[in-house]
């Protein structure tokens, strides 16, 4: 069975899936996405993740072309189409081919794109270990620039703090805010914990609003952990007990060095262990 890409409002073959080079998704970035994930054929938390879609594209001020009602059925027809079980969701608005020239007022029409694959996750080490990262000297954006709540087709300044992870030897990297706090991972939420309590950077630190990292904070308070959303700094992560991301695509991993120090003992830790079995219970619900 070839694969089947939802665009122009229909299922088609991969290579028949074409945007045009005129499109200012393209040519600026002009567009917003999600990434979702599947687990037996069910997408976990499908209106969640369509709500930010709507909402990022209207923060960008983007009128989608389909009903949510319209999207949650593209979004499950393109994962049954694909035979998923366990996969990874992509969905794309752009603003649409028009002119040479920024204004979105000449993009006619907006492009919705749903790619759906198998997933490829962190290799099980990093979940049995932990991972290791590195403070980037790229910043997230400045909410006033573009409000990292919004899941634009700009990642660019996330892509430098990724190179630069990577030439550490570091698959994510800790990005701070425009106040020198802590922010997030490039495309990861970043959580610690400190004497049992778990604390994670609120939204007005400038992050992503994490479908993943609501569902940890659920399930940590629904498990009696003391939880707060607080800003943190560098040094309460250096001191932190234990720290894990959280994402999408990675679930929950523990993050067990941070710029060559060790998080905690430098393994990862019961609370990471304990909030990491409640997720997988959850999403196997
Ligand atoms: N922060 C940022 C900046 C993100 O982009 C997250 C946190 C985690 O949010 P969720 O809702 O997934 O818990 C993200 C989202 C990929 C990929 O293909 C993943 C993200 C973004 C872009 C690409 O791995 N994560």
């Amino acid at each position: 069975m070839s694969r089947q890409v939802y665009i122009s409002g229909k299922l088609v073959p991969a290579e028949q899936a074409t945007v045009s080079v005129f499109d200012h998704g393209l040519l600026y970035g002009d567009g917003v996405f999600e990434g979702l994930r599947s687990y037996q054929g069910k997408v976990f938390r499908l209106e969640q993740h369509v709500e930010r879609l709507y909402e990022s594209a209207r923060a960008i001020r983007l009128d989608m072309p389909m009903s949510r009602e319209e999207m949650f059925a593209a979004i499950n027809n393109t994962v049954k189409a694909n035979g998923i079980k366990d996969g990874y969701i992509r969905a794309v608005v752009t603003r649409g081919a028009g002119t040479l020239g920024l204004d979105p007022n000449r993009c006619s029409n907006p492009q919705v794109i749903i790619i759906a694959d198998t997933i490829a996750l962190y290799p099980k080490e990093f979940y049995d270990n932990g991972l290791e990262l590195i403070t980037a000297s790229v910043i997230r954006n400045h909410p006033a620039a573009l409000s990292p709540r919004i899941k634009s087709l700009n990642y660019l300044n996330n892509i430098l703090a990724k190179i630069e992870g990577q030439k550490a030897g570091c698959v994510e990297a800790l990005m701070l805010n425009h106040k020198g706090e802590v922010a997030e991972c490039t495309g990861d939420n970043i959580f610690l914990v400190k004497h049992g309590r778990l604390t994670t950077p609120p939204l007005d630190a400038g992050i992503l609003e994490g479908i993943t990292r609501n569902a940890v904070l659920e399930l940590a308070r629904e498990a009696g952990i003391e939880v707060a959303e607080s800003p943190l700094t560098k040094h309460d992560v250096y001191v932190a007990d234990e720290a894990f991301l959280t994402g999408t695509a990675a679930e929950i991993v523990p993050v067990v060095k941070v710029d060559d120090r060790p998080i905690g003992s430098g393994k990862p830790g019961a609370v990471t262990k304990d909030l990491t079995e409640r997720f997988h219970k959850l999403v196997r619900e």
